[in-house]
């Protein structure tokens, strides 16, 4: 720097490398857009599962419908990464464009400014608060990670919508011309970068793909070598990851007490049963998986009574949804309302057994809740009660 060069804020024409350029942001932006569509459908479809007042019941077939969709949305989300951070790179120097004079445009200008200023605003927080998710940080104590992402989801989505729209003609052009078409660059960006457009763009291809592969193993058995983002890695008994462990949610003690007893009730009758009682019913066995929100998922063979078993005891009848409560005392996963689609699926189990042995403390001992299609977390463990509505 000379003496004398003033300090200034960088102008849209300082930024000369023809990479930055509407030929690949427009590829880039397609991919980002598929994997945000991704994210969102299968976002609803988690958020859907997990509300206990569902106007259509989820289905309980297939099995590993949710650990699907989950793994899908947790994996494109991760994917987006790359793909976000080099879509900004190429239209970076938009932001320094100068504003036009006349009212009606600056006007349009503004409008579409502001709408892009959400679009990115809302994609970081999606995918920082999603990734701090399935990393288990959870650095958010003042706000519910699961309704706040939900929330933002639709301001994504809209923002992107808007944004598509008023690009559309624009993208059109790029997608239909060759990427080292000139045409619509902007009259600065002439000089070659140290890439080619083809090698950026098969440089965030790869990226993308490892950011996806890196994660992607905490649901595919046969990747989780190479996940090493991946949080969970199959360690736990059975094969199976430990979410919650029974210390952490403080039932060491009456979990493995002899006066445990499993309450189940039904308009105002009860009865208590001990483990020995459950092993003493009908045991079927199934294999399940365990799919957290989180992403990560593991399939097991769990043997036990099934829950239509255990209510029938006390003359329950189909069609009912059940309450479900943990030994635990505190925590929002401690109860779970079990819609009667589950509840009287002869898959779903009242598991006393995962793989052939005896379920680990941190399993869930003395029993937990396994159906098929549910999100991980609605699987209670360490079952205390459970009443027919
Ligand atoms: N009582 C109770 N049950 C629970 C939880 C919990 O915190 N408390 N965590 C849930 C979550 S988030 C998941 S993913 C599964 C994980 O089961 P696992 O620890 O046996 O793998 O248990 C579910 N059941
Ligand atoms: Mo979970």
């Amino acid at each position: 720097m000379t003496t004398g060069t003033q300090l200034r804020a960088p102008r849209e024409e300082d930024f000369r490398s023809h990479l930055r350029s509407p030929a690949v942001a427009a590829r880039v932006g397609l991919w980002l857009g598929i994997a945000f569509a991704v994210c969102f459908v299968t976002g609803l479809i988690s958020h859907y599962a997990q509300n206990p007042a569902q106007p259509v019941p989820f289905p309980t077939s297939p099995s590993w419908g949710y650990r699907v969709t989950q793994g899908v949305h947790v994996v494109a989300g991760y994917g987006c990464v790359p793909l976000l951070l080099v879509k900004l790179w190429t239209v970076f120097p938009k932001l320094f464009a100068r504003p036009p004079k006349a009212m009606r445009e600056l006007a349009l200008h503004a409008a579409e400014r502001a709408s892009i200023g959400v679009l990115v605003a809302a994609a970081i927080f999606q995918l920082a608060s999603g990734i701090a998710n399935a990393a288990q940080w959870y650095p958010w104590t003042t706000f519910s990670f699961r309704a706040t992402h939900y929330a933002v989801a639709w301001v994504a989505i809209g923002a992107l919508v808007i944004h598509v729209a008023v690009k559309l003609p624009i993208i059109r052009h790029a997608l239909g011309a060759e990427v080292d078409d000139t045409t619509q660059d902007r009259p600065a960006a002439t000089e070659p970068g140290v890439l080619t457009r083809r090698g950026l763009l098969r440089t965030t291809w790869s990226a993308a793909g490892v950011a996806a592969l890196v994660t992607a193993g905490s649901a595919v058995p046969l990747l989780r070598r190479v996940s090493v983002l991946g949080v969970r890695s199959g360690d736990g008994p059975g094969g199976i990851p430990i979410n919650k462990s029974a210390s952490a949610a403080a039932v060491t003690a009456s979990a493995t007490a002899a006066s445990y007893r499993l309450a189940v009730a039904y308009a105002g009758r009860e009865v208590t049963l001990t483990r020995a009682d459950l092993e003493a019913l009908p045991q079927q066995t199934v294999t399940l998986p365990i799919a957290c929100v989180e992403g990560w998922s593991a399939s097991g063979e769990w043997t036990g009574p099934t829950v239509r078993d255990v209510m029938r005891l006390i003359d329950a009848p189909a069609g009912r949804d059940l309450r479900v409560e943990s030994l635990q005392q505190r925590g929002a996963f401690r109860a779970t309302t079990l819609s009667s689609g589950f509840a009287d699926d002869e898959r779903t189990l009242l598991a006393l057994g995962l793989d052939g042995e005896t379920l680990a403390l941190d399993h869930g001992y003395p029993c937990r809740l396994i159906a098929p299609n549910r999100p991980g977390v609605l699987q209670t463990k360490w079952v205390a009660r459970m009443e027919a509505l």
